[in-house]
């Protein structure tokens, strides 16, 4: 077959994805009608047909945030998240585990029940309509305080059955993982799976991802292509079985080096990597885009692409359940 509708037929996980990364110009036009506003400028500015458009880090945050105030309702947050759960089951994806930012919320007055509500409902009516399965991990917004973190913990200890585990995201820049230890601890004793995005710094990003895997003891690792650098972590990550969740066409844009290089050689060495898609409303590359570029962009065989979506499934927290999770 085709090489592209080989990578559309394959049976696909996604571990690595923003929720609120996958608001299109058009919901974000359509939310804002509906919450008579009107959208920030900038938005509207970065909107284009295919998406929003930028070419940096420091340019997607300016749009990322402001495009978020849109999103007021219950209903809003559930139909944010039922627009990328239609399009994950067009590309074939029969798991995902969707991360969310409910302080880029709660910081501007929404309730922390109203943003959880309104995505578990749709993650239930997708898997009652189409049988995707799919769950939430609660990100911790890396630039603001441990202690703003910690107190969303514990907003979150009553939703344990949508939220599987937490992560850290946005500026990773001087605020290295140790500064969440304690945050960390506290979700492991809960039951909560650890991961954490460990790239964007490039300067400290091998110190970064050492201290989440020594330190904080996470199950994966969000990018974390740089550890190839590193030949005794990527020893500890084979032998703990730490996946990494990379997205090639996310880093195409942020880190404008898409990584193939860097997926490949783990691949062939074992690790498990995985491809996924990030901020795909921004990144404008949904799953299949993502694993496309990987097929055509490297010299990847056929059956190297159907190990990383083993890999996804493997490393996916589908059905490993933490004993202590419900406790
Ligand atoms: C993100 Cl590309 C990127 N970097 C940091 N934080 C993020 N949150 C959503 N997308
Ligand atoms: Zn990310």
């Amino acid at each position: 077959t085709d090489l592209k509708d080989f990578v559309e037929g394959m049976p696909k996980a996604e571990l690595h994805v923003h929720l609120e990364g996958c608001l299109t110009p058009q919901l974000a036009a359509k939310l804002a009608a509906r919450n008579k506003m009107s959208l920030p400028e900038t938005v509207t500015k970065a909107s284009t047909a295919e998406g929003f458009a930028f070419h940096d880090l420091t340019s997607f945050l300016a749009v990322y945030y402001p495009a978020m105030e849109v999103l007021q309702t219950a209903n809003d947050f559930h139909d944010l998240a039922m627009d990328y759960l239609v399009k994950a089951h067009r590309h074939n994806v029969k798991h995902c585990e969707l991360f969310f930012d409910p302080q880029a919320h709660t910081s501007r007055g929404i309730p922390f029940p109203i943003v959880v509500m309104g995505y578990r409902s749709a993650l239930l009516q997708a898997q009652r309509a189409f049988g995707i399965s799919a769950s939430l991990i609660m990100c911790f917004l890396r630039d603001m305080s441990a202690e703003f973190a910690m107190a969303t913990l514990m907003d979150a200890l009553p939703y344990k059955d949508s939220i599987i585990g937490v992560g850290l995201d946005s500026d990773e820049r001087d605020n290295p993982p140790s500064k969440f230890a304690a945050v960390f601890q506290r979700a492991s004793k809960e039951g909560f799976f650890l991961t954490m995005h460990c790239d964007i710094d490039q300067k400290n990003s091998i110190e970064h991802i050492r201290q989440a895997i020594e330190e904080i003891q996470v199950d994966r690792i969000d990018h974390g292509t740089n550890i190839v650098e590193d030949t005794r972590l990527v020893d500890i990550v084979k032998t703990k079985g730490i996946g990494l969740t990379c997205c090639p066409i996310s880093n195409s844009i942020v880190t404008r080096d898409f990584k193939g290089k860097e997926i490949l050689e783990l691949l062939r060495n074992d690790v498990k990597v995985t491809v996924n898609s990030d901020d795909p409303a921004y990144f404008r590359g949904y799953a299949n885009e993502n694993v496309l570029k990987v097929a055509t962009d490297t010299d990847v065989e056929r059956q190297e692409l159907v190990q990383l979506q083993r890999n996804a499934f493997n490393i996916s927290w589908i059905s490993a359940w933490r004993r202590n999770h419900f406790l």
